[in-house]
């Protein structure tokens, strides 16, 4: 059976960092079970054409969905089906909202969360090996009605994966990799809709051994992207795998997920050493009122000073996340959220406009109030805009608050990247003298020299090479 995998590009589409890592980890499994004709299409990388091209020669096509990418995700579906293809959904998206997906006549098949073993299950049974009725985390259409088998069953022990195929999509990673090294997530916060965390699944981490071998194999040299949504849950392992960074002299440079209450001085200094460069640390909220009440974040606004103030010390810069547009906030939260991130020492922050993504307690709530203006999935945009009217504040106020964030930030001399709503501490790790340095630097407006000697610099290397 041939098989193509498709990564979909949704409208304000960002690949950071490269494609899906779900679907080359789909491929890996199955071709370590002998089905070898797998083709990835990232639609964020190649054009429709090959698109259609690679359509027409296979048997049945796997499409990755998001809810912001919904919509494109059903067009591949439907060019799919018109060359009559078998076509099976998997993702965030069809994993919360199965029912809603098999609507689309388009659709044969989903497979809800946790993909490796029930897609190959799904593959074998259209082979005639075993049937749909026995698999676990299935959705499909069967004489008029739709049959929805919920996830019961998710891999215990990780290192039975085979390594993710990443020479599906063709894509460079000759400088850089995404690395999942662990997966699910402990915690249950009201806003997040880990995919891998649904109903019974609890947080999974591989063994040090194996993820130093796929280390060894894919990243010596390069810079590692872990997408684990928190790495720093088991400090145990994190410091042996730290450790064996260190000994294993595999020279990477490394960025990665974690949480205040699992940092401390001592381990943000062994992961420096092991080469991290950067950890997300998802504050959410200035207000320790709504951080325990709606988010249910388990997370102490002092512990996070004091991690901080730490991670200063051993010189290993944070990113601080933060929200706003939370159901239950004030206004006056948000302004005590904007105080926190700016009053702080992190090295960078990232801010998002509180966004119900389906299957999230967020979502339920705003929902059950009729907060939600729109039932256009592809309208949320948790970056530029506020999707909710509660009874404290609307789209307005947000759009207002935002643009007030950009202009608090821009005072205070950080770097501002506005469609990201992201923002770059220029004073962050310099001393005394640096900093009087960046301040006049900054004050005398010389940006524009900087710029321009970056481009003579850029113009020469080309030119050179
Ligand atoms: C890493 C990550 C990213 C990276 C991806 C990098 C990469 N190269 O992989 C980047 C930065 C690009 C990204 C972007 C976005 N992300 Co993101 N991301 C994640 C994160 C943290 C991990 C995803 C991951 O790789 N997990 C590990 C792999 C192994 O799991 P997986 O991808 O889910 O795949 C498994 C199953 O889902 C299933 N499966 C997946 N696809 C398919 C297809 C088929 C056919 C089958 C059978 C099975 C199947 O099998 C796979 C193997 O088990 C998740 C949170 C989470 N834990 O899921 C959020 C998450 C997926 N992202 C989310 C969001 C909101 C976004 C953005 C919209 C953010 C933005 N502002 O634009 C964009 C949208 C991008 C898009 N294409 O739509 C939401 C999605 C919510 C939703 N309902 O859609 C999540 C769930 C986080 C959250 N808020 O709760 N993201
Ligand atoms: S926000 Fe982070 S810590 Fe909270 S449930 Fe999601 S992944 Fe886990």
């Amino acid at each position: 059976m041939k098989i193509l995998l498709v990564n979909p590009k949704p409208v304000d589409a960002y690949t950071v960092y490269g494609p899906s890592l779900g679907l080359c980890y789909l491929s890996g499994y199955l071709k370590e079970r002998g089905l070898h004709d797998i083709e990835g299409i990232d639609l964020n990388l190649d054009s429709h054409e090959r698109l259609v091209e690679a359509i027409r020669t296979v048997d049945l096509v796997g499409v990755y969905c998001s809810t912001k990418a919904l919509r494109q995700s059903l067009e591949v579906a439907v060019l799919a089906k018109k060359f009559g293809k078998t076509v099976v959904f998997g993702g965030p998206h069809p994993s919360v909202l199965p029912e809603d997906i098999l609507k689309n006549k388009s659709v044969d098949f989903v497979i809800l969360s946790e993909g490796e073993e029930s897609f190959h299950a799904l593959v074998e049974a259209m082979q005639g090996r075993g049937d749909l009725s026995s698999i676990d985390g299935i959705g499909y259409r069967c004489e008029g009605t739709t049959v929805i088998k919920p996830r019961t069953k998710f891999i215990k022990d990780l290192d039975t994966i085979p390594f993710p195929d990443r020479e599906l999509f063709g894509f460079d990673y000759s400088k850089s990799v995404t690395f999942c090294a662990t997966r699910g997530c402990p915690y249950k916060c009201s806003n997040c809709q880990p995919a891998l965390s649904l109903q019974t699944c609890a947080f999974r981490m591989r063994s040090v051994d194996n993820v130093i071998e796929e280390l060894r194999l894919v990243a010596r040299g390069k810079q590692v992207h872990f997408i684990d949504n928190d790495l720093t849950v088991n400090k145990i392992w994190l410091r042996t795998l730290c450790e064996r960074m260190i000994e294993e002299k595999l020279a990477i440079i490394w960025g990665c997920q974690g949480r205040v209450n699992t940092l401390s001085g001592e381990i943000m200094s062994l992961m420096k050493r092991a080469g991290c460069i950067n950890v997300g640390v998802g504050i959410e909220s200035g207000s320790q009122e709504l951080l325990d009440g709606f988010l249910k974040k388990q997370l102490d606004l002092s512990r996070a000073e004091q991690v901080i103030a730490q991670s200063v010390e051993v010189g290993l810069p944070l990113h601080g996340w933060f929200i706003i547009g939370i159901p239950t906030e004030t206004l006056a939260d948000m302004s005590r959220t904007v105080e926190f991130a700016l009053n702080h020492d992190f090295a960078t922050v990232g801010f998002s406009i509180g966004t119900p993504w389906p299957g999230t307690v967020f979502h339920a709530v705003a929902s059950a109030h009729d907060w939600i203006l729109t039932s256009d999935w592809e309208k949320f945009n948790e970056k530029l805009f506020s999707s909710l009217q509660t009874t404290d504040w609307g789209t307005d106020d947000i759009a207002t608050k935002r643009q007030e964030i950009i202009c608090k930030f821009r005072e205070k001399d950080w770097i501002v990247n506005e469609s990201d709503f992201v923002f770059i501490n220029p004073y962050w790790g310099k001393g005394p003298v640096l900093r009087a340095a960046v301040w006049l630097f900054r004050r005398l407006r010389l940006n524009h020299v900087t710029k321009a000697v970056r481009r003579v610099v850029r113009t020469v290397r080309r030119r050179l090479s």
